[in-house]
């Protein structure tokens, strides 16, 4: 008799209550594909991504479930693990939560994996079967050759977006990023062909973000995958992620364009040098961030949407850092601006330097992961207070994307893509920020407590 094996993406879960409702864009969880890709055929596997729908009861009885966690849903993850170990079902968690804190996930779990599947969970499921299931699996970080491709028959229907990835890590040290100690700062690329083929075998009409950290960290790698998508006959809606100096290179612009790449999300995070060099970024702002203006202007020259990403809460951050990033914003025409407020997680430099300067406000671990996001407070920033830095974040994302401003801006992706499909994103996109900057969300109620 097949075993049965149940993958969980948790939903969000805050104050003690699960939080209903899709992300913006829901994107399927690769991970939970590999994992399942990785299990044997005498498995029968289901995924349930609760950030899709939540799904209630246990109508299918699993032998064994496995979850995913980023910080902000571990404690979800750990409500699942005590619901369903209380059925008797053990339980198993990996990801980038438990791989930063498995000591804290293992009170939780029956195993915790850290690092990545491919080099633990095969070793994991011959335990399980033979009844000798570990409480800890070090995966590793194994070279991406030969990968299986990730189930994505298994995912249920309902997303916007594919996504796929032909390269991990970063090379970059930002303070406030995970992957690079998680990855221990090794960058890994996919073969060329692997990757091509693999995005042959995703619709044509569908957008597909690749889930790179960064994408271009070896331009010749991405013309080659271009050059094939293109030879192949395979464009495809890319959307990739990538740093700003991707635009100096020309013949990268040219290649993406051609292989049907749609935009580009570049983390910009701050118009004031001295807090890029606090974060780890390198200062290519020049006068007037000019560096940062010629180079958008290039992305949009070739016909690229951009995606581009701010941080707000950076300790050089004023009450007029909101009015600035407005004025620029709008004067680069970036398609879809992100304004994020600071978000220390668990493993990160910032996350070390915040508690050993007391300016952490949450102390009820693990409950209060759950208000690790980017859209509320829960740091003392230096020159604002909480308050003034929630509320200007949130009426600058409703300034930025007022009715009559999102048509105006929508025109001008149309103007510089003369693609329907990069429109009709930016005004979704921004349509949809404006109504969850202006929706409250719950307040965290152990911040400052
Ligand atoms: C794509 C992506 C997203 C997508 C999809 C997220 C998802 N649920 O999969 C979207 C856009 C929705 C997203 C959102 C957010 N993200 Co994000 N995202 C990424 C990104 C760029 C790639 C992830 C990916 O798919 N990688 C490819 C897969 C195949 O690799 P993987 O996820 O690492 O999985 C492997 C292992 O971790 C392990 N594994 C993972 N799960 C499991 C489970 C089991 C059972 C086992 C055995 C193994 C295992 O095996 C897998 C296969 O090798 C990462 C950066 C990164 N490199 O991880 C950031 C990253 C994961 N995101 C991050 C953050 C902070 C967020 C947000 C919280 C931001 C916010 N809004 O506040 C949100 C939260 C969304 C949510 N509700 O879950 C942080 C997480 C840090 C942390 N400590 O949690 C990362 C690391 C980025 C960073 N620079 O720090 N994100
Ligand atoms: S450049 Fe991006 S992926 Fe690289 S360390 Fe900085 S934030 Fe992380």
């Amino acid at each position: 008799m097949s075993r049965r094996l149940l993958l969980i993406n948790p939903a969000h879960m805050l104050n003690g209550r699960v939080q209903r409702g899709p992300a913006q864009f829901p994107i399927p969880p690769l991970n939970l594909g590999y994992v399942a890709a990785l299990t044997p055929a005498s498995w029968e596997v289901r995924i349930i991504d609760e950030n899709l729908r939540l799904e209630e009861g246990l109508s299918w009885r699993p032998d064994l479930v496995g979850l995913t966690a980023l910080t902000p849903n571990a404690p979800r993850a750990y409500a699942l693990a005590q619901q369903y170990r209380a059925a008797g079902i053990p339980v198993v968690l990996g990801g980038i939560h438990a791989s930063a804190l498995p000591d804290e996930a293992a009170r939780y779990v029956d195993a915790v994996v850290v690092g990545e599947a491919e080099g633990a969970w095969p070793r994991l499921l011959a335990d399980f079967e033979a009844g000798r299931l570990q409480a800890r699996y070090d995966g590793g970080f194994d070279a991406l050759e030969s990968l299986v491709p990730p189930r994505r028959d298994l995912y249920p229907g309902g997303y916007f977006t594919e996504v796929a990835f032909t390269s991990k890590g970063c090379l970059g040290h930002c303070d406030f990023c995970s992957i690079w100690r998680f990855y221990a700062q090794c960058y890994r690329t996919r073969p060329v062909d692997d990757v091509v083929d693999e995005l042959a075998t995703l619709p044509a009409h569908k957008m597909v973000f690749l889930a790179d950290d960064n994408l271009t960290l070896q331009p010749g790698r991405v013309i080659e995958i271009c050059q094939q998508l293109v030879k192949r006959g395979l464009r495809r809606r890319l959307t990739i992620q990538g740093a700003i100096t991707l635009a100096d290179n020309e013949e990268l612009l040219i290649w993406l364009k051609r292989a049907g790449c749609v935009y580009v999300f570049v983390g910009l995070e701050s118009l004031n040098g001295e807090a890029l060099t606090q974060i780890g970024k390198p200062n290519l702002l020049g006068a007037n961030a000019e560096g940062y203006r010629r180079r958008l202007a290039n992305l949009h020259r070739h016909g690229l949407g951009v995606y581009g990403s701010f941080i707000v809460g950076l300790d050089q951050d004023t009450p007029e850092t909101f009015a600035q990033l407005e004025r620029f914003i709008l004067e680069a025409e970036i398609d879809c601006a992100l304004i994020n407020i600071l978000a220390p997680l668990p493993g990160t430099l910032l996350w070390e330097r915040l508690i050993a300067e007391g300016r952490l406000l949450l102390r009820h671990f693990p409950d209060d992961y759950a208000c690790c996001t980017q859209d509320r407070v829960y740091f003392q920033p230096a020159h604002l207070t909480p308050q003034q830095l929630e509320e200007g974040a949130r009426q600058l994302i409703v300034r930025l994307n007022r009715p009559g401003l999102l048509a105006r801006r929508a025109r001008r992706t149309w103007q510089h893509t003369h693609s329907a499909l990069a429109t009709l994103i930016a005004l979704e996109w921004n349509r949809r920020s404006r109504v969850a900057a202006r929706r409250i969300p719950d307040r965290c109620e152990n911040v400052g407590t």
